[in-house]
């Protein structure tokens, strides 16, 4: 057994998340989480809302609400939606928590004994119009690198590249579209990378193991000369965590907050502190997540995230984790494994946030169950390359792996067992040559699916999850129980009580992935033993000549083509 700690990126406080932004870090983290347990690992799973920056001011005051009062609400109505998607946090933080501004004071402290912080008087672009310093992102203007028209200030949406918004060409004001700026003197502190580069370089080469979308992103920006620039780690904001050194003032930095990638990633950290605090346990309990030099050295640490946020998690957090480490005789955790996922794109065109265009989290479950959305997003992971969302190939997934094939088999021999014996398991006939191959074959599949599972080979998983299913049918198909009961009702009984052992073993592989109707096939095979088929013969005979049974409701209702079409439209505009 072993100790995992499983974070995804904390998505923004400032709006309700899209299914791109869902399947490119929840929900692969959550299937991961599920699995882990499932196979009887230690696992903490943590999320939280991102809270601090100027989206989250901005819009507070578009909502018309205090910041503090609209983060309160916005952390809410994530965590119901969440809970919705029966994403299974261990904890759904808060970035704005206190623990989080402890530590992020605590690593800004340390930073600074390692001589890794800098006083920097720098010039910052202030708008006239607004009347306020203008934060990275809400400059807008074109990249130097890539010659994009709508890079922001912090970064180029299209290259990735990280940049200061004094990089942009004819920049502007995102608030007001103004150019009516103007750049005024101010101090503020700097985290200087750039001493990073050897350690940060030998690190990321020696993770030979991560997906070539990490390892790419991070190398083309550690060697990239301007990747790794020291940059500034605090901003001219109301709302953040205050700059501080740990407990102490700091002075001259009077009235600033720490930038919200700097402490958005320490959140990951003060996440399993708000774990501990929910739960009455002691710091101990949490720091043995965390802290090698307290426990933490067993721990294996994966993280989940989009492929923008790839560069503050490889180069960024690890300086924050790495400068700190060593002083004070602390020694954090750092990442040992990194998935990062493509985008998705929705029916030729992305997703977006800001011009509300696909389908957000919340409308996706007021239409139809979270395993539907679960299955095909999971089963269509932006993993090697970007994939697709369309309304077609949604409806196509969906009624042929959930209904036709793994709804079908369940409501094949549940209906046929109880009209030609009762809703209990048969007896009667023996395993022929057809029985020890598809033994043979599920051992095979399982064995495939589990080592995709570990190796958090999504779509992988998930393609041999289809053909677990799919051998069940394959059996139905080829035995024929429905005719072979007229000569040989043994027999007929043999296939039944196999296949509805196949039921459970099919309710506890699924369960990652689907897991309101994995709940609903045990319970229906009233069982609640979800050991995992090991053996695959042994499980098959799980559930004995005279276990009951109920036959399931619809497990999965089809999309109709009415239906595809109503969401099809309801869904192509512009959500305000
Ligand atoms: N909040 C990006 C996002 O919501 C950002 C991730 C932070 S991870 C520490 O997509
Ligand atoms: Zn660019």
């Amino acid at each position: 057994m072993a100790r995992i700690l499983i974070t995804s990126a904390i998505p923004y406080i400032n709006g309700i998340k899209h299914l791109g932004n869902l399947v490119g870090s929840q929900l692969p983290a959550d299937l991961y989480a599920r699995y882990m347990r499932q196979r009887g690992h230690e696992v903490m799973f943590l999320c939280a809302t991102d809270e601090h920056g100027t989206p989250a001011e901005l819009a507070a005051a578009k909502a018309g609400k205090p910041v503090d009062e609209f983060c309160a609400e916005m952390h809410a109505v994530q965590a119901e939606i969440a809970a919705g998607f029966r994403l299974s946090f261990d904890k759904f933080g808060r970035s704005s928590s206190p623990q989080n501004h402890r530590l992020t004071q605590h690593f800004a402290a340390m930073l600074d004994k390692a001589g890794l912080i800098e006083e920097v008087s720098e010039k910052q672009v202030y708008s006239n119009t607004d009347g306020r310093f203008l934060p990275d992102r809400y400059i807008e203007g074109t990249c130097p690198n890539c010659g994009y028209d709508k890079a922001r200030g912090d970064q180029c949406e299209n290259c990735t590249k990280q940049l200061d918004p004094t990089d942009l060409i004819e920049p502007r004001s995102a608030i007001s579209g103004s150019t009516d700026l103007e750049v005024r003197e101010t101090k503020h502190l700097y985290l200087r990378q750039s001493q990073m580069r050897p350690r940060l370089t030998e690190w990321i080469d020696s993770k030979t193991d991560w997906p070539i979308l990490t390892t790419s992103i991070a190398k083309k920006w550690l060697n990239d000369g301007e990747g790794l620039q020291d940059r500034g780690i605090t901003r001219d904001l109301d709302w953040g965590v205050p700059v501080q050194r740990g407990d102490a003032p700091w002075p001259g930095m009077e009235g600033k907050v720490f930038y919200v990638w700097f402490d958005a990633p320490i959140e990951y950290i003060a996440c399993a502190a708000e774990w501990a605090e929910e739960h009455a346990l002691d710091d101990a309990a949490w720091e043995r997540w965390w802290r090698t030099d307290r426990g933490a050295d067993d721990v294996r640490y994966v993280q989940f995230m989009g492929k923008d946020n790839v560069p503050f998690h490889t180069l960024s957090f690890p300086t924050t984790i790495m400068g700190a480490n060593s002083i004070d005789g602390q020694d954090w955790k750092l990442v040992d494994y990194i998935k990062a996922f493509n985008y998705l794109n929705y029916e030729g065109g992305q997703f977006s946030t800001s011009q509300g265009r696909g389908i957000f989290m919340d409308q996706a479950l007021s239409i139809l169950p979270a395993d539907y959305w679960r299955w095909w997003l999971l089963s269509h992971a932006p993993e090697t390359s970007d994939t697709e969302f369309t309304w077609e190939n949604f409806q196509a997934s969906i009624n042929k792996d959930l209904a036709d094939v793994l709804g079908n088999f369940v409501s094949r021999v549940t209906k046929f067992c109880r009209s030609k014996f009762s809703e209990a398991v048969p007896a009667g006939g023996t395993y022929t040559e057809v029985e020890h191959q598809l033994i043979a074959d599920l051992t095979t599949r399982i064995r495939a699916y589990e080592g995709f599972m570990e190796a958090i080979e999504v779509r992988k998983a998930a393609a041999e999850l289809r053909i677990i299913w799919t051998l069940g049918n394959e059996y139905l198909q080829s035995t024929a129980p429905w005719t072979v009961f007229k000569t040989d009702p043994d027999r007929a009984a043999c296939i039944i009580r196999l296949s509805l052992n196949l039921i459970r073993i099919y309710a506890i592989l699924s369960r990652p992935f689907i897991p309101d109707a994995s709940a609903e096939l045990l319970s229906a095979m009233h069982s609640d033993d979800d050991t995992w088929p090991d053996d695959v013969t042994a499980a098959l005979q799980h559930l004995p000549v005279g276990h009951g049974f109920t036959v399931p409701e619809v497990t999965f209702a089809k999309i109709t083509d009415e239906q595809r079409v109503e969401w099809q439209t309801r869904f192509a505009g512009i959500r305000n």
